[in-house]
């Protein structure tokens, strides 16, 4: 018999949660305006609100730290992190920055160049589509139509819609398009990989049509595993290789460090020969980051950077990563929540459309179940769908999403599998009593990224 592996790692600090009691968690839900975002952490158990920067770092990192040299310039921590994502990528220039949305507002401005040029993703993160528009660019989603049937598998669902990509570009002309950024894994659509094949397809096509490709790398090693496991060539090639290869096919990335770069804080921008781009992005960089051998970061910071990009390409470690959303996914599955098939590689996605479907998406089916499971089990998801979305600055009215979503994110090496059978527990109760959830309605509504600090409360 095989013997079956467990965590790659023991466990050498511990930080202790509490789980406080049920009347205690109504209380905190209701003063928080019925919104998880609004909890004080410590009111909560099992905190699966984000994997971004929320990651444990090792002893390695931990060391790592007391290496930091805080020169404002030239530091030699800058030289050490910039060795390594040049291995990783392959890339001639390096930039750091404070952390994913710092290396948008730096490269965006840099590549829209007029008004209302479109930038064309799979699908783009929020902040990210907020830095597209705040540079004047149109944000406009492509991915593959299979990323919304939560219910069929297939292999990469976070892949392009190639045919969609080119007849965008044919329609509205080669020179209204800034760029296209691959956003790998596709967060949104449920942590999905995008396939080798697809990224060289996106490639081809730029390449055609004479425009820019970038990667947003916020989970490249995560994307790099599921090509290694699913695409056929790639079994025997090391997650290095194939990481390079998909670094091979952009011009440049930006990347939040806070996920598998494996930090608390953090964020890189890479360029992959452009001198002119560069240049721009170094300029750009001082006043918004800071000067370009630390955009935002301390020396140390820089240190336990160069450290995790290394270990998040370890096998063992991505295997045991991949491996626990799944186990959750399996549990949850097992009971028959429907959630996106098969599970991506930060998240749970579980489908709330299907579990409340008396709830209209006005109303946020997705939020009442996510603040179900923090009563349930003191579990802090966070909801992806129409609450999330907002409204349509034209009309006022609110934005029906495609996938009404409850995301159970997973943070790097910080919960065991005991700790999955919590959440599943908690999940699996609400959704055999999700006949009585009630939708929510505002009793307060901030006019931009409101479902940050909105408050809500249950209609009666
Ligand atoms: O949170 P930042 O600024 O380090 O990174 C922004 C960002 C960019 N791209 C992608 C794909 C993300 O997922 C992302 C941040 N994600 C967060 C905060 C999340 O909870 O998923």
């Amino acid at each position: 018999m095989e013997i079956r592996k467990a965590e790659p790692f023991k466990i050498k600090m511990v930080e202790p949660i509490r789980l406080i009691p049920r009347e205690e968690r109504e209380k905190r839900l209701k003063e928080a305006g019925y919104n998880p975002f609004a909890l004080r952490a410590e009111d909560v158990y099992i905190d699966l609100l984000t994997d971004s920067g929320t990651g444990a770092m090792s002893d390695r990192q931990w060391a790592a730290l007391m290496m930091g040299d805080e020169a404002y310039a030239g530091s030699r921590s800058f030289y050490r992190l910039e060795a390594v994502a040049k291995d990783i990528t392959g890339y001639k220039y390096i930039i750091p920055s404070h952390q994913g949305r710092g290396a948008e507002q730096v490269v965006f401005p840099n590549v829209i160049k007029s008004k209302g040029d479109y930038v064309l993703s799979n699908m783009h993160f929020d902040t990210t589509k907020a830095h597209v528009e705040l540079a004047g660019g149109r944000a406009i989603n492509l991915i593959h139509e299979k990323a919304f049937d939560t219910e069929k598998y297939d292999d990469f669902k976070g892949d392009f819609d190639l045919d969609k990509l080119e007849q965008f570009i044919k329609d509205n002309g080669a020179e209204k398009i800034a760029c296209i950024v691959i956003t790998v894994t596709c967060n949104s659509a449920g942590g999905q990989p995008v396939s080798m094949k697809n990224i060289r397809g996106v490639k081809e096509i730029a390449d055609k049509y004479g425009l820019k490709v970038f990667l947003d790398a916020a989970r490249y090693a995560e994307n790099a595993y599921f090509i290694k496991m699913r695409e056929e060539g790639y079994k025997d090639k090391s997650i290095k290789e194939i990481a390079r290869e998909m670094f091979s096919y952009a011009d440049g990335f930006m990347m939040s460090a806070k996920k598998d770069g494996l930090v608390n804080m953090g964020g890189l921008i890479g360029i992959k020969d452009d001198e002119e781009l560069y240049t721009a992005c170094r300029s750009t960089i001082v006043p918004m980051e800071g000067f370009p051998t630390y955009g935002g970061l301390s020396g140390r910071d820089m240190e336990a950077l160069a450290v995790g990009l290394e270990e998040a390409l370890e096998l063992d470690y991505l295997e045991y990563r991949i491996e626990q959303v799944k186990y959750l996914g399996d549990r949850l599955r097992e009971a028959g929540v429907p959630i996106q098939y098969p599970t991506g590689g930060h998240a749970v996605f579980v489908d709330c459309k299907k579990i409340c479907p008396h709830i209209p998406y006005y109303q946020f089916p997705a939020q009442a179940v996510c603040n179900a499971v923090y009563i349930e089990g003191g579990v802090r998801p966070v909801e992806i769908g129409s609450f999330l979305l907002g409204r349509d600055p034209d009309t006022g009215e609110n934005l029906e999403s495609p996938l009404e979503l409850m995301r159970l994110t997973i943070p790097r090496r910080v919960y065991t599998n005991r700790h999955m059978d919590v959440v599943a527990d908690a999940v699996i109760e609400v959704f055999k009593n999700a006949d009585k959830l009630v939708g929510l309605e505002f009793e307060y509504e901030p006019k931009v990224l409101r479902h940050f600090t909105a408050r809500l409360r249950p209609i009666k």
